[in-house]
């Protein structure tokens, strides 16, 4: 007999057929009356699946007395209340490590793209500029430069040692010091006054909503710029906007917003701002990964054994 599953909304397609060979899956986001459907599987239901931002709430755990397990796709797993997931002794699982190189790569392409404005001379060639102008005005080197990271988890590393590559150097901020090389500032502003780029690589949640917020914009300074690959939450966005408007700092590259995917419009028309459609982890390979731990993480524990990855 299979076990049940209560999938929260649709996931990446190989996922998915994988899940549906191994368990019974309930889809929630099928459902026209989610209290009823609730109510009906909840007595066999011990294991739910969480996808990015569609996670669960106290509510969603409290209509599911028998669970024991949210086995979440995604390294953040800030769409989790995970202070009532403990309180109902739940384990949550999230699924780390395997997306590292990939958001590494899709953060150095950022600091590339807002410093050295790519995207922004290839619109200029297609929009037939070069005939008109000898050509694209001169942009900002990366070689020599700080990088300065918020978070230096192991996607910070793994993005510290692409962007040491590239010759920059490396400064960090964390809660605690680290046993790295790296220059240490013990505090967020203190690292934008001491970094040419800010990159923000910390989780999101409660505990870091906004915390770059307007001193930290002016501590980075005109010549700036300001990456984020992380949460929207943690960069207070309307004040973001208006730093960039106002070129009060260099530019922003962002792969992640407060509200996705409803982006707002303001960053379409700055011309400062390099934005990605939240692609971090965004690739095949990757994401079949990332599948395949959370899918992993469901069979152990239905096997009477230690999750593999597991947050709480
Ligand atoms: C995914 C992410 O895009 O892992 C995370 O925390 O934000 C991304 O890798 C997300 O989990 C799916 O929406």
């Amino acid at each position: 007999m299979k076990h049940e599953v209560i999938l929260v909304t649709k996931v990446f397609p190989s996922t998915q057929e994988k899940m549906e060979a191994d368990f019974t899956v309930h889809k929630l986001y099928e459902a026209a009356d989610r209290e009823a459907f609730l109510k009906l599987h909840a007595p066999r239901v011990r294991a739910l699946a969480t996808f990015g931002p569609f996670g669960a709430d106290a509510k969603l755990m409290d209509a599911l007395p028998r669970l024991e397990l949210i086995s979440h796709f995604g390294v953040g797993y800030d769409s989790i209340d995970i202070g009532a997931a403990k309180q109902r002794k739940v384990i949550v699982t999230n699924t780390p490590d395997v997306l590292n190189d990939c958001v590494a790569d899709t953060a150095m392409s950022l600091i590339l793209n807002v410093m050295r404005q790519y995207p922004q001379s290839e619109n200029w060639l297609r929009a037939g500029k070069w005939l008109a102008e000898p050509g694209y005005p001169l942009t900002v080197s990366l070689g020599g430069k700080t990088l300065g990271i918020l978070g230096l988890g192991r996607i910070g590393e793994a993005i510290a040692k692409r962007a040491q590559a590239f010759g920059m150097k490396i400064a960090y901020h964390n809660r605690n010091k680290k046993d790295v090389p790296h220059a240490y500032l013990p505090d967020v502003v203190s690292l934008a006054k001491h970094s040419d780029v800010l990159l923000v690589a910390a989780p999101g949640g409660a505990p870091t909503r906004n915390i770059v917020n307007a001193a930290v914009l002016d501590a980075l300074g005109p010549q700036g710029f300001l990456v984020n690959i992380a949460r929207g939450t943690l960069i207070d966005e309307p004040v973001l906007i208006q730093y960039l408007r106002e070129k009060k700092i260099a530019g922003a590259g962002l792969d992640v917003f407060v509200k996705e995917p409803a982006v707002p419009p303001e960053f379409f028309a700055l011309e400062n701002a390099v934005i990605y459609p939240h692609v971090g982890s965004a690739t095949v390979e990757t994401r079949t990964a990332m599948g395949n731990l959370q899918l992993e993480n469901l069979r152990l524990h239905f096997a009477g054994k230690p999750v593999k990855t597991r947050v709480v």
